[in-house]
């Protein structure tokens, strides 16, 4: 069944690939059997990040850069992360509509997730996902997410290049661009450049980015009105030229390596809260929660000699009450 699936989605079965991305959203060590699989079929698609606040124009942008890249003939996959939606455990019913037409095209793939529910992390599902629409055969996979927060800018990280959109009339908003994903940026976005303010927000990017000299990638500050495909061409052709400089750069290399080492960390996080629970029984973590409410011995030796016990009893099937510290 495995082999069957790894087959099929290799093969380009979109419903093989929405099976397994539920599967990683449900039950993520069980899907790990099937991404060892499928890793060998990944690498080929460029993954490039939309991020910036609700409203600003991110799907509306992934929609129409998309509709430039089917008509050259690519394939694309979209992974729309929701960190909102209560009732729909996907899309906001906006982005579904928005995007109706794409999802009727077989050379589209689109997969909202929710930010809730995953026991492995967002960050992981995200990834794997990725890899999933890869294997998929899918050219270019967009990630669109919402811009704040230390978790949304990991996820967005995995990305080859991110771009941040941004508009004008956020307010105090720009401080939250400021604050945490900045940084990121590879190719900046005004969108909604028919609205009031753009000359203004346009000043502040630009002076924010003089001030982080030490870059060998300068970003483009574009100007889009996404509604009416203004920018849009535009905006892929500086997405080609960031990809030129990250390949001629070797930073495409090492921003991928930089990706392998956060998700082995994610990974390896995930497995051990996993194995802390399997592996403590609780009668076990009660004596020395005992010993420790007692005064008879400090929270911080406790950990450190639980720690030991765990590296070296790992395989040997784990840390049981019988057992003396
Ligand atoms: N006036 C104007 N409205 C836009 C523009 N781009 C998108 N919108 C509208 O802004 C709203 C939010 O867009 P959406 O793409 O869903 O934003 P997201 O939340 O960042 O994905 C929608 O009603 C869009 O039609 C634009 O360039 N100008
Ligand atoms: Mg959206």
């Amino acid at each position: 069944m495995e082999m069957e699936i790894v087959e099929k989605i290799t093969n380009g079965d979109r419903r093989a690939a929405a099976k397994l991305i539920t599967l990683v959203e449900n039950n993520f060590s069980q899907a790990q059997d099937i991404l060892k699989k499928i890793y060998n079929y990944t690498g080929n698609a460029l993954v490039i990040g939309i991020t910036g606040p609700p409203g600003s124009g991110k799907s509306t942008v992934t929609d129409k850069i998309t509709k430039i890249l089917r008509g050259q003939g690519k394939t694309v996959g979209i992974i729309a992360i929701d960190p909102t939606s209560p009732f729909t455990g996907g899309a906001l019913l906006g982005d579904r509509i928005r995007m109706q037409d794409l999802s009727l095209d077989k050379g589209v793939f689109i997969r909202s997730m929710s930010t809730r529910g995953h026991l492995g992390g967002l960050s992981q599902a995200t990834q794997a996902t990725v890899k999933i629409l890869d294997a998929l055969g899918k050219d270019v996979i967009f990630i669109e997410t919402v811009g704040v927060g230390q978790s949304e800018v990991d996820i967005v990280k995995v990305a080859d290049t991110v771009v941040l959109i941004s508009m004008p009339g956020m307010g105090d908003d720009i401080q939250i661009i400021k604050a945490g994903i900045m940084e990121i940026g590879d190719i900046f976005v005004i969108n909604k450049a028919d609205k009031e303010g753009y000359e203004r927000l346009a000043t502040e990017i630009e002076m924010m980015l003089d001030l982080n000299q030490n870059k060998r990638w300068r970003p483009p500050v574009l100007k889009t009105i996404a509604t009416d495909n203004v920018g849009i061409k535009e905006l892929l052709k500086e997405i080609n030229r960031h990809i030129e400089y990250l390949k001629e750069s070797g930073e495409l290399e090492q921003r991928r390596r930089e990706s392998v080492k956060k998700e082995m960390f994610d990974l390896i996080q995930e497995q051990w809260k996993e194995i802390l629970s399997t592996f403590i029984d609780n009668g076990f973590l009660n004596k020395i929660v005992t010993k420790i409410v007692k005064r008879e011995e400090d929270p911080y030796t406790a950990v450190e000699k639980l720690s030991n016990i765990l590296v070296h009893s790992y395989t040997k099937g784990g840390v049981k009450s019988d057992r003396k510290d």
